[in-house]
């Protein structure tokens, strides 16, 4: 009688597993090695092949699309499958409008009906981080935008359509939150009059000293293109930004093949037109992954206690040591060391008001302010 029989690989690859007819169990583990039947008996067999059967159906995979109720997963092999979650699927502390996201990495089985393969989503591996917003309309709710992603590349043109700095400010307050890279891309400068490109250097130099990488941009004309792909050789970066500012005309220069739609904003609203609808992953022919994602008209940060918003103001966190109070909130505290560097032209006072504003849990401002210069 065999005791143990080790499974050390099989043709589906990355499988290994241990079966015990001593205990009657199949214990298997993922790895990378070589199926060995020997000297087994038939129960063993037995056993293995029904778990092998099961190892076959049972995936993973990176979602690269949602559209709706299907997702589009890339298998670890290169397959694309369409896939479907079965049930009621929650994911536990997160209380968010769709339950996978762009990113995510997940398990599922395959099964087949009518000739067609499809998945069923049965786990989500856990996130590395995600960038989420609330919901336009149900402000309890949240929207994961994507997950484990490298870095986020913020579109910003300053007035078609425009992009208020309360907006960018409370972008930047999420991403240092998940501690996801920040890179400002000032796009369409193409068309931008002397005003225009002087309040883009102005917007420049603040998120520049702040620690923001700040690119001038066209991805109409290509101007520094070849900059942005440097970037993000290596990573999974993430176009975020109002409807319209170019995120997608952008992916298409970067991979002309894509031919992703765009549409040209409205010249009426200087809005854009949401031609994005889903956000979208493509891998990338210089080793690069780009999720191209919609429009966001208002970004409502999530889940900030007030004593922590200053940590996701890198600024303002340095000055905090030199407050009076370890736990000041930079508002009506004496001898606060951040009103102080307002005062004196070392904090800009846009970025104090955005922070005030989060502060104050004040939801609305982030769609309604205009661009202030300091
Ligand atoms: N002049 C100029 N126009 C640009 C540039 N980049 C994009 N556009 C134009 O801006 C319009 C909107 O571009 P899209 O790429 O559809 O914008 P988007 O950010 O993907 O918009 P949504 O999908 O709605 O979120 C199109 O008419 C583009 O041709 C640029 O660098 N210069
Ligand atoms: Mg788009
Ligand atoms: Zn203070």
């Amino acid at each position: 009688m065999i005791e143990a029989l080790v499974i050390t690989s099989c043709a589906l690859a990355n499988c290994s597993a241990t079966v015990s007819s001593k205990t009657n169990s199949v214990v298997f583990f993922i790895s990378k090695v070589k199926l060995d039947f020997k000297g087994r008996t038939k129960y063993i067999k037995k056993k293995c092949v029904s778990l092998l059967r099961y190892l076959k159906s049972r995936m993973t995979g990176i979602v690269y699309k949602s559209t709706g109720s299907w997702y589009s997963i890339k298998s670890l092999d290169g397959d694309f499958y369409e896939c479907r979650i079965k049930g009621k699927f929650r994911i536990q502390g997160i209380k968010s409008t769709n339950p996978l996201a762009v990113g995510d990495r997940v398990d599922f089985d395959l099964e087949t009906s009518n000739n067609t393969q499809t998945g069923v989503i049965t786990t989500i591996h856990p996130r590395n981080n995600y960038i989420v917003r609330k919901s336009v309309n149900l402000s309890k709710q949240t929207h994961i935008i994507a997950s484990n992603i490298d870095q986020v590349f913020l579109l910003i043109t300053i007035d078609s359509p425009p992009t208020f700095t309360s907006f960018i400010d409370r972008f930047l307050a999420t991403t240092e939150a998940y501690a996801i890279k920040a890179v400002l891309l000032f796009n369409k400068v193409d068309v931008n009059d002397e005003a225009t490109q002087n309040i883009v250097h102005e917007l420049s130099e603040l998120y520049e000293s702040i620690g923001y990488p700040c690119l001038s941009i066209s991805a109409l004309t290509g101007e520094n293109i070849e900059a942005v792909k440097t970037l993000m050789t290596g990573k999974s970066s993430m176009f975020a930004g109002h409807s319209g500012v170019g995120k997608s005309t952008l992916v298409n220069a970067i991979e002309p093949g894509l031919n992703i739609k765009t549409k040209e904003i409205s010249e009426q609203h200087k809005q854009g037109q949401h031609t994005t609808t889903f956000a979208e992953m493509f891998d990338l022919s210089f080793d690069a992954r780009i999720i191209d994602t919609p429009g966001i008209k208002g970004f409502g940060v999530v889940d900030m206690e007030p004593a922590e918003v200053d940590h996701y103001f890198p600024e303002l966190f340095a000055l905090k040591q030199s407050c009076k109070f370890h736990n000041c909130l930079h508002l009506h505290e004496p001898q606060c060391a951040v009103k102080l560097a307002l005062e004196n032209g070392e904090v800009s006072a846009s970025r104090y008001k955005s922070y005030t504003q989060i502060l104050e849990g004040d939801d609305e401002h982030y769609r309604t302010d205009n661009y202030e210069p300091k």
